[in-house]
């Protein structure tokens, strides 16, 4: 039985923020070890998270999970897959109790898995007595979510699909801390409730039947390097011209997928176009848009209030959010 470091009583409680790319993770090179099929950059945001607490239940046959209040049988397999690997390290066989909270709508193409995922990882770590490396973090965190391994860090991520057969280089780290460039993002929320298809099986459906599949693959090392290099030298237009880019040919993949994958609604459509019509008149904002209606503007620092004012209006948005870049998990 491992040792614990949280005084022995079996329980790891963590925070990590959501987080939204700006060069996308869409398919798989191995789906049993959930390594992408090419690398990514992303934005870990402050205030959109993900709390979790783990605590070992040897009165339990089942890993339990309680999301958002409620009793989550459904997400069992995950959950304990996820828990399993954590299990494996600590040489325990000991289920948990899980009880997790997000602070913005579950499963809307909000990012919930990535938050979710990685709040798990770090409060199992702490309940199960281990003490891993950043990278372990991400890397475990990867196989419970792709888009999670770049919740363990803070501010600006890249994900390196890696190549190795066993998926350890598969992984992100951090690239700039978000204090050396706070930029702010504007979430346009445009539809409620739990997306009709999910990014998994969004991801399988556009791998295995879109002709433009190949192309979005063989695309993304320059849009990686573009990135990374806007980003280091904070050059916002730059950032602005591959994000949405990358972002548009993710969804040319998907929509041509067979069925097709309509991930947006008119409010979605409206949005966009106000974006670049704010950047054309000067405003520093881009869009970027992940497997659900969901609009977020990408903002300079300064631009925030204009983007608002401007999102606030746009017909069928039902709420905006607003958030700075933020910290990696951390325990709470
Ligand atoms: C991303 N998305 O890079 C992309 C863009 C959605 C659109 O990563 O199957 O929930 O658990 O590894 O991480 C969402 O996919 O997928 C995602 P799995 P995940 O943020």
């Amino acid at each position: 039985m491992a040792t614990s470091d949280n005084g022995g009583r079996g329980v790891g409680r963590a925070r990590a923020g959501a987080n939204f790319a700006l060069v996308k993770y869409w398919g798989k090179a191995d789906a049993a070890l959930n390594v992408p099929a090419v690398g990514s950059i992303s934005i870990t945001l402050d205030s959109l998270y993900t709390e979790t607490t783990v605590e070992l239940a040897p009165d339990l046959g089942v890993d339990e999970l309680t999301l958002d209040g409620k009793r989550r049988a459904e997400d069992g397999a995950k959950l304990s897959a996820c828990l399993d690997l954590l299990r494996r390290k600590a040489q325990v066989d000991t289920r948990a109790r899980v009880t997790s909270r997000n602070n913005f709508p579950t499963a809307a193409g909000l990012a919930s898995s990535a938050s979710g995922c990685a709040a798990l990882v770090r409060a199992a770590e702490a309940a199960f007595g281990l003490a891993l490396t950043p990278r372990e973090r991400s890397i475990l965190a990867r196989q419970g979510s792709g888009s999670a391994a770049r919740s363990i860090f803070g501010g600006f991520v890249e994900m390196h699909a890696g190549v190795a057969p066993d998926g350890t280089d598969s992984f992100a780290e951090p690239l700039l801390d978000g204090a050396e460039w706070p930029l702010e993002v504007v979430i346009a929320v445009t539809a409620k409730g739990e997306k009709e298809i999910g990014s998994r099986s969004g991801m399988t459906r556009s791998a295995t039947s879109s002709p433009y599949y190949a192309a979005w693959v063989a695309g993304q090392p320059p849009d990686l390097e573009a990135a990374r290099a806007a980003i280091r030298a904070r050059d916002f237009a730059a950032l602005a011209e591959v994000a949405e880019h990358n972002c548009l040919k993710m969804h040319a993949a998907a929509l041509a997928a067979q069925p097709p994958l309509v991930y947006w609604n008119g409010a979605t459509v409206e949005c966009l176009h106000a974006v670049r019509r704010l950047r054309a008149g000067g405003v520093p904002v881009f869009f970027t848009i992940d497997a659900g209606p969901q609009v977020k503007a990408v903002c300079a620092p300064g631009a925030r209030g204009q983007v608002e004012r401007t999102l606030h209006t746009v017909p069928g948005v039902l709420e905006l959010m607003t958030s700075a870049l933020g910290p990696g998990a951390e325990l709470c």
